[in-house]
């Protein structure tokens, strides 16, 4: 009895002691540590849009009698992708499939998406023996809106499909078939009815709309109007999100600022700013684009910083997952933007789990995995010297 009361005071003067010090103590992150603010310039209206689609992303936790499932991954948005940040292993999602390119032969068995989960009643989804997958890691959301907004012809003009240029990179388009749904834009590139994709580790996935419609149906086996198939039954059935909520968390994701890069001026980050170039990480981490016309004033005609060609390159063996998508092939992957990298582990619980599938625990380790077209790239990384190489991460951990 005295030891239970004994312990009880001990976490009220705990709880005492942590109160009264977060007033003194930590003071909050700077806006330079934080991904889940706007951009500069929305209006008030735009910033009403700004924060329903915040709340819905993640807050908005669903169940059962909200719709949630048959089968599902996770209960929110905001599960996987915390405070917009990286996922964790804990988050991550398996696909699997074909392991070529004639098509995916687990349709009838689930795939492309495994559902583990599921709500009372009803069966999880299991891995068909057999199928080839992946694991994918949630990529932090941040500056998607400005990524939208790149001009399809500017991510066109840095394919090399064929190597012409002789340089070892041939960063390639994934070609896909668009969602009716989809509202294609003027300046849309088009291939034999085929469009390019930008989101996601392949690349299959248009723009913010196609990926929130189905990230609710996916995910977290929530209907739309868009998505109105039921992940469990594939029959048709009433939505059961709003049109309303998709277009704000929508609208929320093209308005999260993008990662501001800290210690710009450093001068071990300015020199690491040298070796990314000289070493020719900048050939597939493209360091930056200018945007196109947008709906949304703060996204148009502006310089970013993403650091990505949103291209598929063939990353070799080692990145072999034997799962395709679309027309990208097992081991080629979207180079993914590196802006907001050095805030990784702020959301990853303190430790770094990057490459598409958090199998690398440090920048140093994701380096070394990159093989096929980047195998050039590594060898001149090996040949840095250790101080060298301390200023590249210092420069990567700055973005
Ligand atoms: C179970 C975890 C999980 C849940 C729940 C989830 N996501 Fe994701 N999200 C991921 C993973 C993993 C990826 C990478 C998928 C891919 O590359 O194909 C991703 C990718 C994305 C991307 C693309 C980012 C990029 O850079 O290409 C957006 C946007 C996104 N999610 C939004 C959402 C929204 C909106 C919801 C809720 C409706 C949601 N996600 C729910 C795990 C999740
Ligand atoms: C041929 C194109 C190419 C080159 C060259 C290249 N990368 Fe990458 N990089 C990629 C791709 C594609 C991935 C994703 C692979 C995966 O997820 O399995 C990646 C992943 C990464 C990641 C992990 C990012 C994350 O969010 O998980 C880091 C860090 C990185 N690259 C840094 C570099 C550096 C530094 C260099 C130069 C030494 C470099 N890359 C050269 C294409 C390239
Ligand atoms: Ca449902
Ligand atoms: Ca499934
Ligand atoms: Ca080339």
């Amino acid at each position: 009895m005295k030891k239970q009361f004994l312990l009880v005071a001990g976490f009220m003067l705990a709880v005492t002691v942590y109160v009264s010090c977060t007033k003194i103590l930590p003071k909050a992150p700077a806006d330079d540590e934080l991904l889940d603010g706007p951009v500069e310039g929305l209006s008030p209206e735009q910033h009403a849009r700004f924060i329903a689609g915040d709340v819905a992303f993640n807050d908005e936790v669903f169940t059962p009698a909200t719709g949630l499932g048959p089968v599902f991954v996770a209960t929110s948005c905001g599960t996987c992708h915390a405070g917009d940040g990286k996922g964790h292993p804990f988050t991550m999602l398996t696909r699997f499939g074909q392991t070529d390119a004639t098509g995916n032969q687990y349709l009838n068995l689930g795939g492309p998406q495994l559902q583990h989960r599921a709500i009372p009643g009803f069966e999880p989804e299991q891995l068909p023996p057999g199928a080839a997958f992946s694991k994918f890691m949630p990529p932090a959301n941040t500056g998607l809106g400005f990524v939208e907004a790149i001009p399809d012809a500017s991510i066109l003009a840095l394919a090399d499909e064929n190597d012409v240029n002789g340089d070892g990179i041939s960063g390639r388009v994934n070609w896909i078939n668009l969602p009716s749904y989809v509202m294609i834009p003027a300046n849309a590139v088009q291939q034999q009815g085929k469009y390019i994709g930008r989101f996601g580790k392949k690349a299959a996935v248009f723009n913010l709309l196609q990926q929130t419609a189905n990230a609710y149906n996916q995910d977290m086996g929530i209907t739309s109007l868009f998505e109105a198939k039921d992940t469990y039954s594939g029959l048709e059935i009433d939505p059961e999100v709003s049109t309303k909520t998709i277009n704000d968390v929508v609208f929320y994701l093209q308005t999260l600022k993008a990662p501001i890069q800290r210690n710009k001026n450093d001068a071990d980050v300015l020199a690491g700013n040298m070796l990314f170039g000289k070493t020719g990480c900048a050939s597939c981490h493209t360091p930056s684009f200018t945007t196109g016309a947008s709906t949304i004033a703060s996204l148009a005609n502006k310089t970013i910083f993403p650091f990505s060609d949103f291209l598929l390159h063939d990353m070799g063996t080692g990145l072999d997952d034997g799962y395709t998508e679309g027309s990208a092939l097992t081991a080629e992957w979207r180079t993914p933007p590196l802006w907001g990298l050095g805030l990784s582990r702020n959301s990853q619980g303190g430790q770094y789990f990057l490459m598409h599938d958090g199998r690398a625990k440090s920048i140093d380790e994701a380096i070394l995995l990159h093989g096929g077209e980047a195998m050039q790239t590594k060898q001149k990384y090996l040949q840095l010297t250790a101080d060298e190489k301390r200023k590249l991460i210092a420069f990567l951990e700055s973005l």
